[in-house]
């Protein structure tokens, strides 16, 4: 035969278009995509569901310090198990570099703990934490032209906060070397002034996080790094926007022609802070819900929609940053301390990413399908250093593919997903749409939430340079 596998009788979706087409797939790349395509080896038959570009995940935290006494819940191996059943076929963790630790070193033991481990490809960004002299100098620059071509800064968190100028020095480096920097906007002395009159007061509830970290905080930083940005000439992504007030800051900034990315996460568009004050006489449940920056209300979520469709955002990725809740190494009390300053900061959503977009975005009618596919892999694709590679269906691309149901109900519940954390922030969702294959590289590595991969089919990715 021709192919070593053949998609009949779908709905080809892309950025750009919907089609009934064939797909012919051989040593793990797209050949045709046609009417009809020629004979192969497998064929899987579509008939009925939709033929989507695999998700590409480009912000989730997988096996990242997380300070002392805390673990994260996922490895390698769980994360992308839980990717691929969620119908992902890439996804891009940080390599964090410690206060005093060599950057590159950091990078090279964090690649080393990937390798091997992955069912789904795996695209690695820094996290810059420490900008030495020899950071700014030799390693940003050479761990960019060896491929990794993106770093995260955070303008908040003791350990990693770097003051404006250390962010202008960093993002100097990027305009010069082309790398892609991705801002954690909130803004560092507000949130500690904030946090220490609130434990004062006596508010140590998980829902005392959401007050530590109102919508202005996030505004202002916004702001701060967008001024940063036009002065260095610099393009930059502000990762996992919250809220109506962040993003306000975002649509001025590319009104006035600056190209600033802008990313939100299904959390802000289905949680809101009202969670985190937990069920019922269980106050300390809230922690389940502490991400930073915290879910907002129903008036920012509609914003936040609203972005969406006007394409002030051009991703949607999960922030998957997964911590156990009944674990000392997690969500409660961490290591005996009871105030919400303690809760580490994060959700877990890397499998859950796709069906609630799917279902809350296109079954709604609030976005297209193209609009869904472009959010979901082929910007992540572009802005990152993967596009023509990975993030669409034609010719050349990897094969990498979820076929989906559009008309699948299903209700969210932990019991089913294969993450690491014992629980999800969306256990009773109901949803509509819903992965039932993942292939990656032509093989087919989930079916109806059976993953069948093994460890290690998934490649740590070298990256180009992406375009503006
Ligand atoms: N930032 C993230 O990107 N993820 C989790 C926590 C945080 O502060
Ligand atoms: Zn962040
Ligand atoms: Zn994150
Ligand atoms: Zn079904």
């Amino acid at each position: 035969p021709e192919f070593d596998l053949a998609i009949r009788g779908g709905t080809v979706v892309t950025a750009a278009d919907t089609l009934r087409a064939e797909i012919g797939i051989r040593d793990g790349r797209i050949v045709t995509v046609a009417e009809r395509v020629a004979d192969a080896a497998r064929t899987v038959d579509a008939s009925g569901l939709l033929v989507l570009p695999g998700g590409i995940d480009s912000h989730v935290h997988i096996a990242q310090p997380s300070g002392p006494g805390i673990v994260m819940a996922d490895d390698f191996a769980s994360a992308t198990r839980a990717a691929a059943a969620g119908g992902n076929t890439c996804v891009m963790p940080f390599a964090l570099q410690p206060r005093g630790a060599s950057l590159r070193e950091a990078a090279e033991a964090y690649r080393a703990l990937a390798e091997g481990q992955c069912h789904v490809d795996v695209a690695i960004h820094l996290i810059v934490s420490d900008p030495t002299e020899a950071v700014l100098g030799q390693e940003l620059p050479a761990l960019i032209a060896a491929g990794y071509t993106s770093f995260k800064v955070f303008m908040t968190y003791d350990d990693l906060v770097l003051n404006d100028r250390q962010i202008l020095d960093v993002f100097d480096v990027a305009r010069r070397e082309g790398a892609r920097v991705m801002v954690h906007a909130e803004g560092y002395d507000a949130i500690r002034y904030l946090s220490e009159r609130l434990e004062k007061a006596g508010e140590t509830r998980p829902f005392g996080h959401a007050l530590s970290r109102p919508q202005l905080v996030e505004r202002e930083a916004a702001h701060r790094a967008i001024s940063h940005a036009e002065l260095v000439d610099l393009d930059i992504v502000i990762v996992h926007v919250s809220g109506e007030q962040a993003m306000e800051q975002i649509a001025w900034a590319q009104g006035r022609g600056l190209k600033i990315h802008a990313e939100t996460c299904p959390q802000y568009l289905t949680l809101t802070a009202d969670d985190m004050k937990g069920i019922g006489d269980d106050p300390m449940s809230g922690a389940k819900y502490v991400c930073s920056p915290p879910p907002r209300d129903a008036a920012s979520q509609a914003a936040i929609w609203s972005g969406l469709q006007r394409g002030v955002f051009e991703v949607v990725s999960s922030d998957h940053c997964p911590f156990r809740y009944d674990d000392p190494a997690g969500k409660l009390n961490p290591r005996g301390k009871t105030s919400f300053r303690w809760i580490p900061n994060g959700i877990p959503g890397i499998e859950t990413r796709l069906p609630v977009l799917f279902s809350e975005g296109v079954s709604t009618g609030r976005i297209t399908l193209n609009q869904f596919a472009a959010l979901t892999a082929t910007n992540h694709a572009k802005l990152y250093g993967l596009y023509l590679r990975k993030g669409s269906i034609g010719p050349g691309f990897d094969a990498d593919l979820t076929l989906w149901d559009p008309n699948h109900r299903e209700t969210i519940r932990q019991a089913a997903l294969h993450h690491g954390a014992d629980y999800t922030p969306w256990e009773g969702f109901q949803v509509t749409g819903w992965p039932v294959m993942t292939i990656a590289r032509g093989r087919v590595i989930a079916e109806d939430g059976r993953v069948l991969s093994e460890p290690g089919q998934g490649r740590v990715l070298d990256r180009s340079l992406a375009p503006g």
